[in-house]
């Protein structure tokens, strides 16, 4: 299905720079993979080049703003961003896969987040004093400098404006690279968000991550890179900052447990939730549910009532008004989630398939796969020990907190995770030792982490911490500008500080062996 207006068929260079004309690469659609639904800018270094010194140019003046003033063009984007999003979230669905609603959710919850932001110069001071006797210290944050913004395909509007929002009003331009397997709406909302703000500060350059991320990434006047990705691509982006010593964030990968205590409630509510929890996106967040505990007396019980709601799912093209459930985004990751199944065979694990497929007989043209429930797995088995992005879930159960605690910890992951109980103590108990930078009770979804929560990774699944104060530290550099009435505040001589100042006749000898006399 093409698009019939254009501009969102086309990620194109968003810059204040001329552009030449550049090669395209097409945008596939998930659901159908033969079909081509847009096409994207293969942008050459050169072309990075001159957009990252014109972004450095124009972040001058944006830097030099208040962050009022700058919350004040925040402002005016979040509004031009809400107005008419329908054409971006069919984008988003014809280019990403997932269905109509949960596109909707990553267009205005990104929306929301830019008018967050905005609200939140509010509550930011330009400048703090610390002032004592020897006079008065200014301490301001400044802008990083020209910032590299690299997302990626499962949640990409709202995963690059959590990125952007707090860049922008830290008082950085910005340059966004979005996937090459989800560019177009991402595109268009940055395009109209770029319109809104003065020229030069969101540029836009679309591309293949090796070639046109690699360029940003190595760039001499990149002073921050924001990443979010996968944790081997992750591996490289770090490389590549360590020539420049590149501030860089990385919001990586999980394999978040849930672990369900013997008494959770277990009724029709916490399995939708949990349901949520790991069938959002086909299984492609990087805080979905990867794998789920269960206090082994409830084992039985929460198969059951899990398996019954996971039946529910209706897979299918995301443009189809009965579809809960979509593709997976690309034909590497349906090989990856499916391998992992294929490693199955020969093991004791017992696979369950559910679900219904929305047009079967579409289903051989698109990244389709239904829900899939493994239970009698090994602890260690690869499905459990990996970030397997699909929706394929393995439940295994547990005999104690210290063991469940073990298993959930014994991971190079650590963003995410879930305790389920109505025992306030009992669940605050386990998650208190959980490895993660973040633990929910009761609910585990996109939307569990407030923009007021600082969110990120423990160990290999990330760097840096987003949403709120944390954001803005991380694409701020701390100054302290102090301010001395007069030299004579400091004792002693100048050049030769008086070594009487600091030490005791009796240690200084101590130390010099010097004799007075
Ligand atoms: O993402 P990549 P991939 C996980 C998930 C998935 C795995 C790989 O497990 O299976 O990552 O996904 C750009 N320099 N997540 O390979 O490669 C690329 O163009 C600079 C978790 O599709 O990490 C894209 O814009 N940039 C995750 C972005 O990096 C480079 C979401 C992410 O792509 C680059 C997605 C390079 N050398 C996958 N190479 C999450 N944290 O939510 C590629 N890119």
């Amino acid at each position: 299905m093409r698009f019939p207006i254009g501009e969102v068929a086309h990620a194109r260079v968003v810059a204040s720079v001329e552009i030449p004309e550049l090669p395209t690469a097409p945008v596939h659609d998930p659901a159908n993979h033969s079909e081509v639904v847009g096409d994207f800018t293969l942008t050459p270094p050169e072309v990075i080049d001159a957009v990252v010194r014109s972004a450095k140019d124009a972040g001058v003046a944006w830097g030099a703003l208040t962050y009022a003033e700058r919350a004040s063009h925040l402002a005016a984007a979040a509004t031009a961003m809400e107005h008419e999003p329908a054409q971006r979230v069919r984008a988003m669905t014809l280019e990403q896969g997932k269905p109509l609603w949960e596109s909707q959710l990553d267009v205005v919850g990104a929306a929301r987040l830019l008018r967050y932001y905005a609200d939140f110069a509010q509550q930011l001071d330009d400048e703090q004093y610390i002032e004592d006797e020897r006079g008065v210290t200014v301490i301001r944050r400044r802008p990083i400098g020209p910032t590299a913004i690299i997302v990626p395909w499962n949640y990409p509007v709202y995963l690059c404006l959590m990125g952007m929002a707090p860049a922008l009003l830290a008082g950085n331009p910005v340059i966004v690279k979005p996937s090459e397997l989800a560019p177009l709406a991402l595109t268009a909302v940055l395009r109209t968000i770029a319109e809104a703000l003065p020229a030069g500060v969101v540029n836009v350059v679309p591309g293949w991550g090796a070639e046109t991320g690699a360029a940003l990434t190595s760039h001499p006047d990149v002073r921050k890179i924001v990443f979010t990705g996968g944790t081997a691509t992750g591996r490289s982006v770090l490389h590549a900052a360590a020539d420049r010593i590149t501030s860089v964030s990385l919001e990586l990968g999980g394999n978040d447990p849930a672990i369900v205590l013997t008494d959770a409630a277990m009724d029709e509510e916490m399995m939708r939730e949990l349901r949520q929890s790991v069938f959002t996106c086909a299984g492609q967040v990087c805080f979905n549910v990867k794998r789920i505990y269960v206090a082994r007396d409830r084992y039985d019980e929460f198969v059951e009532a899990f398996t019954k709601a996971a039946s529910e799912i209706a897979v299918g093209p995301g443009m189809h008004p009965g579809t809960t459930m979509g593709p997976l985004n690309n034909a590497q990751q349906l090989a990856f989630v499916s391998s992992l199944v294929d490693g199955l065979a020969g093991t004791d694990a017992t696979v369950t398939v559910v679900g219904t497929a929305v047009d079967p007989d579409s289903w051989d043209d698109g990244y389709f796969m239904l829900p899939h429930i493994v239970t009698n797995v090994d602890p260690y088995e690869a499905l459990v020990t990996c970030e397997q992005f699909g929706p394929v879930i393995p439940i295994i159960p547990f005999d104690s907190e210290d063991q469940v605690i073990a298993w959930a910890n014994d991971t190079e992951f650590g963003l995410a995770a879930s305790v389920w109980s109505r025992d306030i103590d009992a669940a605050l108990r386990v998650g208190r030792r959980i490895e993660a930078g973040s633990v929910f009770v009761n609910s585990h979804r996109v939307g569990s982490s407030d923009m007021s929560m600082p969110f990120g990774g423990m160990k290999q699944s990330g760097l840096g911490r987003n949403h709120g104060i944390w954001a803005i530290d991380e694409c701020s550099e701390l100054q302290s500008l102090s301010y001395r009435p007069n030299t004579s505040v400091f004792p002693g001589p100048h050049i030769l500080p008086d070594p009487s100042v600091y030490l005791t006749d009796d240690e200084r000898r101590a130390l010099t062996g010097a004799d007075d006399g």
